[in-house]
C-alpha cells in the first residue's frame, strides 16, 4: 500500500469554502447531492485538475455551475473522481450526485445504519464513502444540510451539525430539516443522524448568558439511563470555562447513542456520536467504572469542541495536536471532578499497560509520527495517552499560569485554523520565552526514555548526590537516539517522613522540585543536607518514562509507608510488589516454592486499614500489578503460567497473613443507604471488593464470594463478586448459579450481557479456548457488532494472559481465526483485535514460534485489507 510521509505535505490546490449537502436517505440506496463552491488558491494553474477523493462511490451525476460534465471532462472511479479541466474562474460550483447503501456498511464508517438509525462516522477518512470530496482536515468548509426521510423510515429525528434552520413534512410522505453549521469545518467532522430515538433535553447557560438547549438521545425507553451522562456534560461545560475560558459556541448540543459503533465516542461538530456503552448507566447496569468512563468521554468529547474542531489538524501527522491535548483536559477534568491522587495513579497504571508496551514493540511510533499506510492504526496509546503526558510536561516546565497563558495564546491565534505541533509549540516559547527545541523530541523520537539514578550521602560533607544517565531504547526505524528533556519532579525525604533541606545544587538546573535533565549524563551534588534522606523520583509520574534506580529496599519501605507524594507513595509500594512477583517468577521457573518477605503482606495490611488514606487509594495500592504488568518488567522469556502462579502465590500470602482485620474492614465498608455514583462511594466499593479477591482465597472464599453476589444491590458488587467466583472458583456450583443467574437477569440487555462474557473470557487458564468458541454462538454475540467482538474476543486476547498464551498455540488459532473473520466486514475493529499479538517476542520461545504463526496465517489470508495487512506486517517486521 501507499506509505504517506510527513515531509510530502503540502496545501491543496483547491479550497471548498461552502459545502451544501442533500440527503435522501433510504436504508439500501440512499441519494446524496453535494453542491461545493470550489476556489482554486492563489497562484495554481488553471490547469490544474481537480482530484477529489472517493471510496467505493458510485457516482450519479456531475456538474459545474449548473452545466452537466460531459463523459471526456472527467474520470470517475468508485475511489477517485477528476475534473480535468475546471473552469477559469477562481470560483466554480460543482455539483455531485451519487448513491449509497447504508444498510450494507458493515465498516461502520461513512453513512451506516445501526438499529435502524442512521448514523455516520467520518474521522478519519469516512466522508469520502459519502461523496466525493477534498476529504483532508486542513480543507475547512460551512455546511447547510438537508436531509428527507420517509416517515417510516426515520420517524421523529433528522439531526446534523450546528444549528436547526427549518423543518417539516411533504406531501409524499416524507419529512425533512434544514441544519447550518456556522463554523468551518474538516469533513471528518459532518455527523448526520435520523431515526426513532428517546430524548432527554437539559439546557446550560453558558459564560456570557448564552442559552444552549441540550439533547441526548437514546434508543427509546432507554431514556432514563441517560441523566447521568447529562450531569457530566454540563459540568464539562462549566468546567471547560473556569478551567481555560471556553464557551460554547452554538445554540445546540446534541450527543446521540449508537449501539454499533467503532470506537468510544465521536466529536463531531454540535452532534457528539457515542458508543451507548458511554452514554447508558445506573446502578442496575452499569459499574463504577462505567459511571468514570461516562464522564471522562462525554468531557473528552466535548472538549474537542475547542481543541479539534474550534482549532483542528493541518493533516492526520498531527492528530496527537488535538487528542494528545484533549485526553489532558478530560484527565485534569476528572482530577478536579474526582480525587487526583487516584485518578493520577489510574492515569498511569493505564498508560504502562497500553503504551508502554506499545512503545516498546515492534508497534512503536513518535507522538507526531512521520509515515503510516492507515491513518486508522495510529489512534493510538502513544499519540493519546503519551500525547496527554507530553502535554503535562510542557505545564510542569513552565508551571501552571504560563501554560494556561500559552493556552489563551494558542486559542487566540489559531482559532479557525487547521494547525501544527511547531504553531502548538511556538505559543509556550512565544509566552515564556524559553526554547523548547530540545523538549520537542518527545512528539519526534519513539520509545520510553530510561533513566539510571543511584545515590550516595556523605555524613562528613553533608552532601547527598545523584548520579543521573538517560538512554532512549531504539525502536523500530530510529536506531539511534537523540538526548531529550525529562523533567525529573523528586523528594527527599527525612526520617520523620518530613522533606530534607539542602542549601546549594550543582549539576543541573533545579526548579520547583523537578530536576532539568538534558544531558546523557547528570551528576547532581546537593549541600547542606543534614542527615541521609530517602529518595522519592519521577514524583507525580513527571515524566513517561521508566527509572532503572538502585533504591535499597528499606527505602522503599519507608517511602511507600510516608512520601507526602501520593503517586510516589503508591509507586514504592507497587515497585515492592512488583519486585517480589519478579523474583517468584524466577523461583517458580527454578522449580522452586516462591517466598515472599512478611513484612510485604503486613505493610499491605497497614494500607488497607489506613484511615488517614482515601479508600479508593488503597484499592489500588492492594492491586497487585496485573500478570501483562508483570511480563513487560520481567521484558523477555515470558511464560504466562509461572507469573500466574507467581501472583497468585503472593495474593494468598497477602491474604492469609491479613484474613481477619480484611473481614472485618470488608464487613464495615458494606454500603449503606441509597447508591451514589460519586467518587467516594465508588472508592470505598473499590477497596471492599479488592478485598473480597483476597478473602475469596481463604478457606470458603467461594461461599463468600457467592453471598456478596446475591446481596449485590448495584452492578459494581455484583461483577465483581461474579469476577471473584468466575476466575478463582471456576467450575465450582457456586460459580455457575451465578453466571446463570447474572445471564438470566440480563437476557435481553447486550450492554451488560457485554460483562458477562468479558468476565467468562477473562478466565484463567487451559479451558476458556473452547468456552469462548461456545460463546461465540450465544444468541447474544454478533461478530458484525465491535462492542460484542471486544467483549469475547479483545478480552480474551489483551486481558487473559494463561488463557491466550496456551502454550498449544490454540488460544493463537481462535483469535487469528476470528480476526480474518471480523475483517471481512469490519477491517477497522479487526486490525485493532491483532494488535494483541504485538509483544509477541518477548514470550518464550515455544509460544513465541506458535504466535508467530497465527500472524503468518493472517498475513497469508486472501484480499487482507489494508488495515490489517499494515499491523500484521509491522508485528512480524
Ligand atoms: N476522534 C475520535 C476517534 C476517531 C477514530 C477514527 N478511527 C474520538 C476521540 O478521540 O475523541
Ligand atoms: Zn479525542
Amino acid at each position: 500500500g501507499h506509505v504517506f510521509k510527513l515531509e510530502d505535505y503540502r496545501p491543496s490546490d483547491y479550497l471548498i469554502p461552502a459545502t451544501s449537502l442533500d440527503f435522501r436517505l433510504s436504508p439500501d440506496a440512499t441519494h446524496v447531492t453535494a453542491v461545493l463552491t470550489i476556489e482554486r488558491r492563489g497562484g495554481v494553474a488553471v490547469s490544474a485538475p481537480l482530484v477529489l477523493d472517493g471510496d467505493g462511490l458510485t457516482l450519479l451525476g456531475v456538474a459545474i455551475d449548473g452545466h452537466a460534465l460531459a463523459a471526456g471532462d472527467y474520470e470517475a472511479t468508485p475511489d477517485r473522481l477528476t475534473i480535468l479541466k475546471p473552469p477559469a474562474a477562481q470560483r466554480f460550483e460543482l455539483r455531485l450526485e451519487t448513491e449509497i447503501a447504508p444498510s450494507r456498511n458493515e465498516a461502520l464508517m461513512g453513512l451506516y445504519r445501526s438499529n435502524n438509525v442512521y448514523c455516520t462516522q467520518c474521522e478519519a477518512e469516512g466522508f469520502r464513502r459519502i461523496t466525493y470530496f477534498l476529504d483532508r482536515p486542513d480543507i475547512l468548509s460551512v455546511y447547510t444540510v438537508r436531509i428527507e426521510a420517509p416517515h417510516n423510515e426515520a420517524p421523529l429525528l433528522l439531526l446534523s451539525n450546528g444549528n436547526p434552520v427549518e423543518r417539516g413534512a411533504l406531501t409524499n410522505g416524507s419529512h425533512y430539516a434544514v441544519w447550518h453549521d456556522p463554523f468551518p469545518k474538516p469533513s471528518y467532522l459532518f455527523a448526520l443522524v435520523a431515526g426513532a430515538l428517546g430524548k432527554v433535553a437539559g439546557s446550560f447557560t453558558t459564560m456570557s448568558g448564552r442559552e444552549v438547549e441540550l439533547g441526548i438521545y437514546v434508543e427509546p425507553g432507554k431514556e432514563r439511563l441517560a441523566g447521568y451522562a447529562m450531569d457530566a456534560l454540563k459540568r464539562s461545560m462549566k468546567w471547560d470555562e473556569d478551567a481555560f475560558g471556553r464557551e460554547y459556541d452554538l445554540d445546540v448540543f446534541n450527543i446521540v447513542a449508537v449501539s454499533d459503533f467503532n470506537m468510544g465516542a465521536m466529536e463531531n461538530k454540535g452532534l457528539n456520536v457515542f458508543n451507548d456503552k458511554y452514554v447508558l448507566a445506573d446502578e442496575e447496569t452499569a459499574t463504577d467504572a462505567d459511571f468514570a468512563n461516562i464522564e471522562a468521554i462525554i468531557a473528552h468529547e466535548y472538549f474537542h469542541n475547542w481543541t479539534g474542531n474550534r482549532i483542528t489538524c493541518r493533516d492526520w501527522f498531527q492528530l496527537c495536536l488535538k487528542e494528545g491535548l484533549t485526553v489532558y483536559r478530560d484527565h485534569e477534568f476528572s482530577a478536579d471532578q474526582r480525587s487526583r491522587a487516584v485518578k493520577r495513579i489510574a492515569e498511569v497504571r493505564t498508560l504502562r499497560a497500553h503504551q508502554f508496551p506499545e512503545d516498546q514493540g515492534p508497534l512503536a511510533h513518535p507522538v507526531r509520527p512521520r509515515r503510516y499506510r492507515e491513518i486508522n492504526n495510529f489512534y493510538t496509546a502513544t499519540v493519546y495517552e503519551k500525547g496527554s503526558e507530553v502535554v503535562r510536561m510542557i505545564r510542569t516546565i513552565l508551571g501552571a499560569e504560563i501554560f494556561r497563558a500559552g493556552m489563551d495564546l494558542y486559542f487566540e491565534r489559531h482559532d479557525g485554523e487547521a494547525a501544527t505541533i511547531e504553531d502548538f509549540l511556538k505559543v509556550f516559547e512565544d509566552v515564556s520565552g524559553r526554547d523548547l527545541a530540545q523538549f520537542a523530541l518527545w512528539y519526534h523520537q519513539a520509545g520510553t526514555p530510561n533513566l539510571t539514578v543511584s545515590s550516595s550521602y556523605n555524613v562528613a560533607a553533608k552532601a547527598f548526590t545523584l548520579e543521573i544517565e538517560q538512554s532512549v531504547p531504539p525502536t523500530p526505524s530510529e536506531s539511534r537516539k537523540r538526548l531529550m528533556h525529562i523533567p525529573l519532579a523528586f523528594g527527599l525525604v527525612g526520617a520523620d517522613g518530613k522533606p530534607v533541606t539542602w542549601t546549594a545544587v550543582e549539576g543541573a538546573t533545579v526548579e520547583d522540585g523537578v530536576i532539568h535533565i538534558r544531558k546523557r549524563r547528570h551528576t547532581v551534588r546537593f549541600s547542606g543536607v543534614s542527615q541521609r534522606p530517602s529518595l522519592s523520583l519521577n514524583r507525580g509520574f513527571s515524566a513517561p518514562i521508566t527509572l532503572s534506580a538502585q533504591q535499597k529496599a528499606d527505602d522503599q519501605f519507608f517511602l511507600a509507608a510516608h512520601d507526602s507524594d501520593a503517586f510516589s507513595r503508591w509507586q514504592a509500594f507497587n515497585t515492592l510488589l512488583t519486585d517480589a512477583l519478579i523474583a517468584a517468577f524466577r523461583q517458580i521457573l527454578g522449580g522452586r516454592q516462591p517466598v515472599f518477605a512478611g513484612r510485604l503482606a503486613e505493610l499491605a495490611g497497614r494500607i488497607a486499614g489506613d484511615e488517614a488514606l482515601e479508600p479508593a487509594y488503597r484499592a489500588l495500592a492492594l492491586a497487585l500489578p496485573g500478570e501483562a504488568d508483570i511480563a513487560r518488567d520481567i521484558g523477555k522469556g515470558i511464560d504466562p503460567d509461572a507469573i500466574f502462579a507467581a501472583r497468585e502465590a503472593l495474593a494468598r500470602s497477602i491474604a492469609e497473613a491479613n484474613g481477619g482485620a480484611f473481614s472485618a474492614l470488608y464487613d464495615k465498608l458494606a454500603d449503606k443507604g441509597p447508591f451514589s455514583p460519586d467518587a467516594a462511594s465508588a472508592g470505598r466499593r473499590a477497596l471492599r471488593n479488592t478485598l473480597l479477591d483476597y478473602l475469596s482465597l481463604l478457606p470458603s472464599g467461594a461461599g463468600l464470594a457467592a453471598r456478596h453476589f446475591n446481596a449485590a444491590t448495584n452492578m459494581t458488587d455484583r461483577a465483581a463478586a461474579l469476577a471473584v467466583l468466575a476466575h478463582r472458583h471456576s467450575g465450582t456450583a457456586e460459580a455457575e448459579e451465578a453466571l446463570a443467574a447474572f445471564e438470566a437477569r440480563y437476557r435481553g440487555d447486550a450492554l451488560v450481557l457485554d460483562k458477562w462474557f468479558q468476565i467468562q473470557a477473562g478466565v484463567p487458564g487451559a479451558k476458556t479456548v473452547d468456552k469462548v468458541r461456545e460463546l461465540m454462538r450465544h444468541p447474544a454475540f454478533s461478530i458484525a457488532n465491535p462492542n460484542r467482538v471486544r467483549s469475547l474476543i479483545g478480552t480474551f486476547s489483551s486481558a487473559n494472559q494463561t488463557g491466550f498464551h496456551r502454550p498449544d498455540g490454540e488460544g493463537y488459532r481462535l483469535f487469528a481465526e476470528t480476526v480474518l473473520e471480523v475483517e471481512k466486514r469490519n477491517p477497522q475493529v479487526a486490525a485493532r483485535l491483532a494488535t494483541a499479538l504485538r509483544s509477541w517476542r518477548s514470550l518464550e520461545p515455544g509460544r513465541q514460534a506458535k504466535a508467530k504463526q497465527a500472524l503468518l496465517d493472517m498475513a497469508k489470508a486472501e484480499n487482507l485489507s489494508a488495515d490489517l495487512r499494515d499491523i500484521v506486517e509491522r508485528t512480524l517486521a
